[in-house]
């Protein structure tokens, strides 16, 4: 908005010029988000409290959690206002993928946020029901890629990791890939977040190193340069993913170990459905798999433990899935957990960026 306000002003004074750069409006676009998430993060924690808005702890959990009881949770609001605010103010609101990856961050949130209201406030155990759920991702992610397929001539080749030359077109095959990615990633953030900072932290890494990608194909003359796909426009979701790390930053401070606020389903579905957005509309869908790897290490772990504890009437192969949870239970501290999963994910972040090289 702020672009449209201040930009054509530069005829006056020529400061005003800097609105026309997507870096300084990035830039902006994250400070701006860490900065409401700070006024409006310990009003919402008060308020979520008043509310008892608590989270109920699983008795067959890691006994460590049990102190956890009560902890506010829905604090995903405070991340998607200060995400959307942010990039309100400070993106070019003509470009259309702005919106789309408003509408999956909203969008999902919004289920997240049904199933939350649900279970803290209504008290019901079972929340929204995961068939409900997964029908309203699948809704707005099948609404994207038919979008993104009839729009925009969009390129329908994939972006392989480490392979500049292989890029197979795979038509409106893509509409699935796209709702695949999406949904995808959604969860697999959801299943992360159980413990303290845990899905928080890779996803502001995952956030920075795709502005980086987005930045990189929106300009036609580093993406030509680098060989990678060029995506007229893109440059803007960088300002989007600024306010998601400016966000995730904010968020941060309050969820760090010991949490006064955990995000709820209103946080993760939301924020893992924006990643994938991104990573899809950045045409670098494939790399979400290095990029956003603790979330799928994460989403493995529960598909083989749940697959083999059935097929073997109950025995396991991790002591507890998610992963998280087996090396709680292996006597590694929360904190020590966290720390060491924040590192491997800012490996993989710039693992990802290698590829733009090694190629
Ligand atoms: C939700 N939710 C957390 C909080 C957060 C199929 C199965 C593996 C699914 C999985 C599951 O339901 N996962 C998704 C995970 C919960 O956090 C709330 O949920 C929101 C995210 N959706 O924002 O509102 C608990 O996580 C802890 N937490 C923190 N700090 C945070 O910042 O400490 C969360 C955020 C909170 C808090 O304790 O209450 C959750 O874990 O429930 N199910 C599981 O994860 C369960 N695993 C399991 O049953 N494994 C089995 C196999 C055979 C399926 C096994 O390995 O034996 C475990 N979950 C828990 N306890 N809590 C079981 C033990």
């Amino acid at each position: 908005m702020l672009y449209y306000l201040l930009y054509p002003l530069h005829v006056y004074h020529t400061v005003f010029n800097v609105f026309r750069y997507i870096t300084f409006r990035t830039i902006y676009a994250t400070l701006t988000a860490l900065l409401l998430s700070f006024i409006v993060g310990p009003y919402l924690i008060r308020r979520l409290s008043e509310l008892q808005v608590g989270q109920y702890i699983r008795e067959e959990g890691p006994r460590s959690h049990f102190s956890k009881q009560g902890t506010p949770t829905m604090g995903g609001l405070m991340i998607i206002f200060a995400v959307v605010t942010s990039t309100l103010l400070w993106a070019d609101l003509s470009n259309h993928y702005i919106w789309l990856v408003l509408l999956v961050t909203v969008g999902f949130g919004s289920i997240g946020f049904l199933d939350d209201y649900r279970k803290v406030i209504k008290k019901d155990n079972k929340g929204l029901g995961g068939r409900y759920k997964l029908a309203g991702q699948l809704a707005i992610t099948l609404f994207i890629g038919v979008y993104l397929y009839t729009h925009h001539n969009f390129d329908t080749r994939l972006s392989i990791p480490f392979f500049k030359t292989i890029r197979p077109d795979i038509g409106w095959a893509y509409i699935p890939l796209a709702i695949l990615v999406i949904v995808g990633a959604s969860n697999a953030v959801n299943l992360t977040d159980g413990l303290d900072g845990l899905a928080i932290g890779p996803t502001i890494i995952a956030a920075a190193t795709y502005l980086i990608f987005a930045y990189l194909t929106g300009h036609i003359k580093i993406a030509n340069y680098l060989q990678i796909a060029y995506v007229p426009g893109v440059g803007e979701i960088a300002v989007f993913c600024g306010a998601l790390v400016g966000a995730g930053l904010g968020f941060l401070w309050f969820n760090s170990y010991p949490a006064q606020v955990f995000m709820g389903d209103v946080g993760s579905l939301a924020l893992g459905g924006a990643l994938g957005t991104v990573a899809v509309i950045t045409k670098h869908e494939i790399l979400l798999a290095i990029v956003g790897g603790i979330f799928v290490v994460e989403a493995l772990s529960v598909i083989f433990q749940v697959g083999y504890f059935k097929a073997t009437n109950g025995r396991r192969i991790f002591r507890m899935a998610p992963l998280h949870h087996h090396f709680e239970l292996k006597g590694w501290p929360e904190p020590k957990v966290i720390v060491r999963f924040w590192i491997i994910a800012i490996l993989l972040g710039l693992v990802a960026i290698s590829t733009l090289k090694l190629r």
